[in-house]
């Protein structure tokens, strides 16, 4: 069995980012074993308006110390956060680490799957172009506990076992064509162009597989192919999902795949983010769809482009 640490050193992986990858590996159990005692709302909310539950406090604070204490680290941004932690390290130095510390906190109480997801930066700075990542990763708390990491080596898949030890599961994984779809965002907000994407889809033969939870929906997209989507909507343009907390780590395991991630207009791993708090319309799945969806996109555009025109003209 190839544990973790043996992948990360036969990869060559630099040695600060190793330890930093197992050092967020060994969080996984005591996040899973947290789970029994937090399972109710905190009562408050975090910075975009969601419920907190008592887990995503509880995994936040976790995450932060650890981080604060390695002195691998030199800011921190999380989900749970409003503001970006700047870390004193001795040599004013470290990595820039984004974290969604519960993804998908909804399903804690209807024991469904949630994650963790993260994405670390090279030279301190969190703020950076999503392609810019040295290395992300998500842990998925499953009836089975997985970590999926990629250092641009590939997207690897590892699952804890009795011991508390990450051993490999999969290697080298690639996302295949498939048929399944995640639409998110309530159909009376989906905008004409994204509704009549969905509905090629569905004419297509594609299966619905939604659960709430991005992390453990992109894992089932990534296993089996598939397309998921978070869209713009009519009144929030945006979308849902962050672009720092979810949609960068999950586009750049994405492409790492052979998958791709995309606004429904370009490329979202080259959005400089201006804020932590930033949101994106999301599409991320096999490379093919993002390619129709592009063009679909785009077409619509010229279409209504068009219609405009005709409008003006005949004035
Ligand atoms: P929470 O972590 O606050 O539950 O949000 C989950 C999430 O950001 C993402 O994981 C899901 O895909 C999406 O929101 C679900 O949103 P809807 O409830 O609107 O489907």
């Amino acid at each position: 069995m190839v544990s973790l640490e043996q992948h990360l050193t036969d990869a060559a992986c630099d040695e600060k980012l190793k330890e930093l990858i197992l050092l967020l590996s060994q969080q996984a159990k005591p996040i899973k074993d947290a789970f029994v005692e937090n399972q109710d709302y905190a009562g408050t909310t975090n910075m975009h308006g969601d419920n907190q539950m008592e887990l995503d406090k509880w995994a936040d604070e976790h995450l932060i110390k650890i981080l604060r204490e390695s002195q691998l680290i030199k800011t921190i941004a999380s989900e749970e956060q409003e503001d970006i932690i700047e870390v004193i390290t001795p040599d004013n130095s470290g990595f820039g680490v984004t974290l969604d510390p519960l993804d998908g906190s909804s399903l804690i109480a209807v024991n469904l799957a949630v994650g963790t997801i993260i994405g670390i930066y090279g030279n301190g700075d969190v703020l950076e172009k999503g392609k810019n990542m040295k290395a992300a990763a998500y842990i998925l708390y499953g009836p089975l506990t997985v970590l999926v990491y990629t250092i641009k080596n590939g997207v690897h898949e590892f699952v804890l076992n009795d011991s508390g030890e990450f051993v490999l599961l999969r290697e080298n994984i690639t996302m295949p064509e498939g048929k399944l779809y995640s639409p998110g965002g309530l159909k009376k907000d989906h905008t004409e162009k994204h509704a009549k994407f969905i509905q090629k889809l569905e004419e297509n033969g594609h299966k619905l597989r939604y659960s709430g939870s991005f992390v453990a929906d992109f894992h089932q997209i990534l296993r089996y192919g598939g397309i998921f989507s978070y869209p713009a909507l009519k009144e929030k343009e945006d979308g849902k999902l962050r672009l720092l907390f979810e949609a960068n780590p999950i586009g750049f395991i994405a492409r790492q795949a052979g998958g791709e991630v995309s606004t429904g207009l370009k490329d979202i791993l080259e959005i400089t983010p201006t804020s932590i708090d930033q949101r994106v319309p999301i599409y991320v799945g096999n490379k093919s769809k993002i390619k129709d969806l592009e063009e679909h996109m785009k077409e619509d555009m010229k279409d209504e482009k068009e219609e405009l025109r005709g409008v003006y003209d005949d004035e």
